[in-house]
C-alpha cells in the first residue's frame, strides 16, 4: 500500500499558491487601483465651504490672505470648497504636498484652468477625510489649509 497523501498535499499547495497569486494580480490589484465607488453625497456634497481671497493678498504686509485661513468641512456634507478671488491680482490655490484626489485629480487650480483671475472662483471637492495645506504659487506667503473630518451624524 503506497501512501499518496504527501504528494497530493504538495499538489494542493501548488494549486492554492497559483490561485492566490492569480487573484492578487488579476483581481486585487486592478480593484485597488480603480476609482473608489463613493456615495453621491461625497461626490456632490450639499454645502461648499467659502474661502475669500482677500483684497491686497499679494502684499505680504496685507495680513489677510485666504480667509478663513483654516476651512473645516465634513465628509458627505461640506467636503467642497469654493475660493473667490476678491483681489485685483490673479492667485492660485496650490497643494503644498502634491495631493491628488482619487476622483477630482490634482488639488491645484493651475491644473484646472490656471490662475484664478480677479472676481473669479475656483472649486474643489475633497473625497476623503484629511488635512490639505495649500498656498498661492506666485505669492508663497499666502497659505491656508482645508480640513475634512469624519461625519459622526
Ligand atoms: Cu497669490
Amino acid at each position: 500500500m503506497v501512501n499518496h497523501a504527501g504528494g497530493i498535499s504538495v499538489i494542493a499547495f501548488v494549486v492554492a499558491v497559483a490561485v492566490s497569486m492569480g487573484y492578487y494580480q488579476f483581481v486585487f490589484i486592478p480593484e485597488a487601483n480603480a476609482k473608489p465607488n463613493l456615495p453621491e453625497e461625497v461626490l456632490n456634497p450639499a454645502e461648499a465651504l467659502k474661502v475669500n481671497i482677500a483684497e491686497g493678498a499679494s502684499l505680504p504686509t496685507n495680513g489677510q490672505f485666504f480667509v478663513p485661513k483654516e476651512a473645516r468641512g465634513t465628509i458627505g456634507v461640506s467636503n467642497e470648497v469654493t475660493w473667490t478671488n476678491a483681489d485685483v491680482t490673479g492667485h492660485t490655490v496650490t497643494t503644498d504636498n502634491g495631493y491628488v484626489d482619487k476622483i477630482n485629480g490634482d488639488f491645484d487650480s493651475l491644473k484646472h484652468g490656471g490662475i484664478i483671475p480677479p472676481g473669479e472662483t475656483f472649486d474643489f471637492t475633497f473625497t476623503e477625510v484629511g488635512e490639505y495645506p495649500y498656498h498661492c504659487e506666485p505669492h508663497p506667503h499666502m497659505q491656508g489649509v482645508v480640513k475634512i473630518v469624519e461625519n459622526f451624524a
